[in-house]
C-alpha cells in the first residue's frame, strides 16, 4: 500500500510577518523510523516534512495527489493539532476514502481527545513502526481494526458522540537494534536542516536517537506517555555503525544525540566511546542528559571520543522548586556535575524553565542567578507548558491559570503562555524570560567563553552566521519592537 507520512507545520500566512530568524529544525526521526520499517515490509512510502518545506496548501496537495496515498499518517504535537485538522479536511475533500492516522506526542498524551476527533480516523498511541505496519496490513486485508493494539477510534467514523473504541495497549519495542535506520533518504537533504549556531561545532551535523524511554518522573515531561518509562537502547555497535553510515552516505561531520538521557546506562556509553576510538572515527558529537547520570571518568572518556557539549536539563536554581518538580536531583549536584563536565574539557549548556507551579519572582530570580553562576557556555530559559498527559497538566488549575482552549499557544514560549502560575502574569513571564537571557548572556566572562568556544577555523562559518543574524536583528530593532538584541537572538533555540 502507498503510505504518506506528514510532519505538519503551519501553512505560510501572508498576513503574519515571517519569523525574524529561522527556527531550529531537525529531521522528524520518528516518521523516518516508521518509513524505513514500512518500506522493509514492502510498502511504498513518502514523507512530507512541512516544518522544513514551508508548504502552501496547493504545494501540499500537489504532492499528495502525485503520490496518491491510501493511508496518511501524521505525527502530532499539541501545537500542530489545529493545522493537522485543516490538512485532514483538505485530504478528505480530495478523497473521502483516504484513511488518516495520527500518532506521536499529542495523541500519546490525549488519546481519547484524538480518538474522538472527527478529523482523524485513528489515533495511534505508542511506537509507530509495528503499529503502522499492522494497521496498513489489516486495512489491506479488510480485517478488524479492533485487533490492532494501540489504536483509539470512534465506532461510527467521524461521529464524536458514538462509542469510543480503545484497543489493547501496545507494548514497547524490546529490541531496538531490530529496527532499520530511519529512512533519511525520504527526507529533504540533511544539510538543508538548519540548526542554531550553539548546537553544532562542525557542519554538516545531524541527529541520532539511540535510546527510548526515561525512568525519571519530572512533572512537566511527557516522555513516559510518548516512549515509556523503561529505558531501552540501541547497542554500541549499532550506534557507531549508524554514525559511520551518516559520515559515508551523507558526509555528516557531527552528531547531536537527541536522546532524553543519553548517559543513563554508563556502560553502554563507555562502549560507544571505546568503539569510536577503536574504529578511528573522527566525528564531533554532543548530547543531552540528566546530571545524575554522569561520572568524572565517563566524562573524560566521552571527551576523548569526540563529545564537545552536554546539555543538562537543570530547570531551576531553587532547591524547593527542584524538589516540587520531582527532577530527582539537587542544585548542589547540578553544580558539581557541571564543574566535572567543564573540568573534562566539555562545554556545558543549561536548559532552564520559568513558571513552574511553585515559582515566585524570588525563585525565578534565584534560577537566573544560579544559571549565571555556573560555568556553562550557553543556556535557554523556556516558559513552562502544561502538555496534556503530564502530571503538571493535572495540577495546573490548582497552581495557576491554564489556557486549555487554544493549542496554538503550546509552543513552550510567549507570546501567550499556556500556563501562568498564581501570583505571576503572562506579561511578567514574557519580560522575565527576556531579562533572564539578557542577564545570562551580557556577562563579559560569558561572551568570552562563547568566543573561546567558537575559536578555530572550523567555526568561521558561525562567526559569519552570527554577524548575519546580528545585522538582521539590529535592522529589526531599528524598526521598532522593544526587544534586546541578545535575548531576541537566543529565544530561537529549541
Ligand atoms: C527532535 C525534536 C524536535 C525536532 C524535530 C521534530 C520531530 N518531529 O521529530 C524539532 C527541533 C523540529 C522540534 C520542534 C518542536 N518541538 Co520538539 N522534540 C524533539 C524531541 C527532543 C525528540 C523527538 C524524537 O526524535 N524522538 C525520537 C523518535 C524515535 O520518537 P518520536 O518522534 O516520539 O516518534 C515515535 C512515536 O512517537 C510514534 N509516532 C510519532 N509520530 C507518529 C505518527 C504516526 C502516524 C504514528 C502511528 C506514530 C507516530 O512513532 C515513532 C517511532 O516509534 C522531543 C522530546 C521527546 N523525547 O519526544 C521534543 C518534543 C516532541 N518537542 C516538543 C515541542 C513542544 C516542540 C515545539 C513546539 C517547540 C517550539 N517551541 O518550537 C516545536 C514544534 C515542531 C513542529 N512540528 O512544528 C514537545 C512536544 C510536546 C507536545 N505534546 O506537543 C516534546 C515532547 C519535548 C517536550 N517539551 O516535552 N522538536
Ligand atoms: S529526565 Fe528528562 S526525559 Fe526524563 S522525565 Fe525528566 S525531563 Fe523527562
Amino acid at each position: 500500500m502507498r503510505v504518506l507520512l506528514i510532519h505538519p507545520a503551519d501553512f505560510p500566512d501572508p498576513n503574519r510577518p515571517p519569523p525574524l530568524l529561522p527556527a531550529n529544525q531537525a529531521p522528524p526521526l520518528g516518521l523516518a523510523y516508521i518509513g524505513s520499517f514500512l518500506r522493509e515490509a514492502g510498502h511504498e512510502v513518502c514523507i512530507i516534512d512541512m516544518k522544513h518545506g514551508g508548504h502552501s496548501r496547493e504545494q501540499l496537495m500537489d504532492e499528495v495527489k502525485a503520490f496518491s496515498p491510501g493511508v496518511v499518517g501524521m505525527g502530532l504535537y499539541t501545537v500542530t493539532v489545529p493545522v493537522a485538522e485543516e490538512i485532514s479536511r483538505l485530504l478528505k475533500d480530495w478523497d473521502p476514502n483516504t484513511v488518516i492516522v495520527v500518532g506521536g506526542p499529542h495523541p500519546a498524551g490525549a488519546p481519547e481527545e484524538c480518538g474522538r476527533n472527527p478529523h482523524f480516523d485513528y489515533a495511534a498511541v505508542g511506537e509507530g513502526e509495528v503499529m503502522m505496519r499492522d494497521l496498513v496490513e489489516t486495512l489491506e486485508a479488510g480485517g478488524d481494526m479492533r485487533t490492532v493494539p494501540g489504536l483509539w477510534f470512534t465506532e461510527v467514523p467521524g461521529d464524536a458522540t458514538s462509542e469510543l473504541v480503545q484497543n489493547a495497549p501496545r507494548g514497547w519495542i524490546g529490541e531496538l537494534d531490530s529496527l532499520p535506520y530511519p529512512a533519511r533518504d525520504l527526507l529533504p537533504p540533511l544539510d538543508s536542516y538548519a540548526m542554531t549556531m550553539f548546537q553544532y561545532k562542525e557542519w554538516p551535523a545531524t541527529t541520532i536517537y539511540t535510546s527510548r524511554g526515561c525512568p525519571y518522573s519530572c512533572i512537566f515531561c511527557e516522555r513516559r506517555e510518548i516512549l515509556g518509562n523503561k529505558f531501552r537502547v540501541h547497542s554500541a555497535s549499532y550506534v557507531v555503525d549508524e554514525m559511520e553510515h551518516l559520515a559515508r552516505e551523507y558526509g555528516i561531520k557531527e552528531i547531536f544525540f537527541y536522546d532524553d538521557t543519553f548517559t543513563l546506562d554508563a556502560r553502554r556509553v563507555e562502549q560507544i566511546c571505546d568503539e569510536i576510538v577503536r574504529r578511528g572515527l573522527v566525528m564531533s558529537w554532543n548530547i543531552s542528559t540528566h546530571v545524575n547520570t554522569v561520572t568524572r571518568e565517563l566524562l573524560h572518556k566521552m571527551r576523548k571520543a569526540g563529545c564537545w557539549q552536554i546539555a543538562y536539563g537543570i530547570e531551576t536554581g531553587d532547591p524547593d522548586v527542584m524538589r516540587d518538580i520531582m527532577k530527582g536531583t539537587t542544585v548542589d549536584t547540578v553544580r558539581e556535575r557541571v564543574e566535572w563536565t567543564v573540568e573534562a574539557g566539555i562545554e556545558a549548556k543549561g536548559l532552564f524553565m520559568i513558571g513552574h507551579p511553585t515559582d515566585t519572582p524570588e525563585t525565578i530570580a534565584r534560577t537566573v542567578e544560579f544559571a549565571r553562576s555556573l560555568p556553562i557556555a550557553s543556556a535557554n530559559f523556556k516558559i513552562t507548558t502544561p502538555f496534556v498527559g503530564t502530571p503538571l497538566r493535572d495540577m495546573a488549575a490548582e497552581y495557576g491559570d491554564i489556557n486549555t482552549d487554544d493549542y496554538r499557544n503550546y509552543m513552550g514560549d510567549p507570546p501567550e503562555a499556556a500556563f501562568v502560575t498564581n501570583g505571576l502574569t503572562r506579561e511578567y513571564l514574557s519580560g522575565v524570560q527576556r531579562r533572564a537571557y539578557y542577564r545570562f548572556y551580557s556577562r563579559p566572562t560569558r561572551l568570552a567563553r562563547i568566543a573561546r568556544s567558537m575559536a578555530g577555523r572550523e567555526n568561521l562559518g558561525k562567526w559569519f552566521e552570527g554577524a548575519r543574524i546580528m545585522t538582521r536583528l539590529v535592522r529589526h530593532q531599528a524598526m521598532g519592537p522593544d526587544k534586546g538584541i541578545l535575548p531576541t537572538l537566543l529565544e530561537f533555540e529549541h
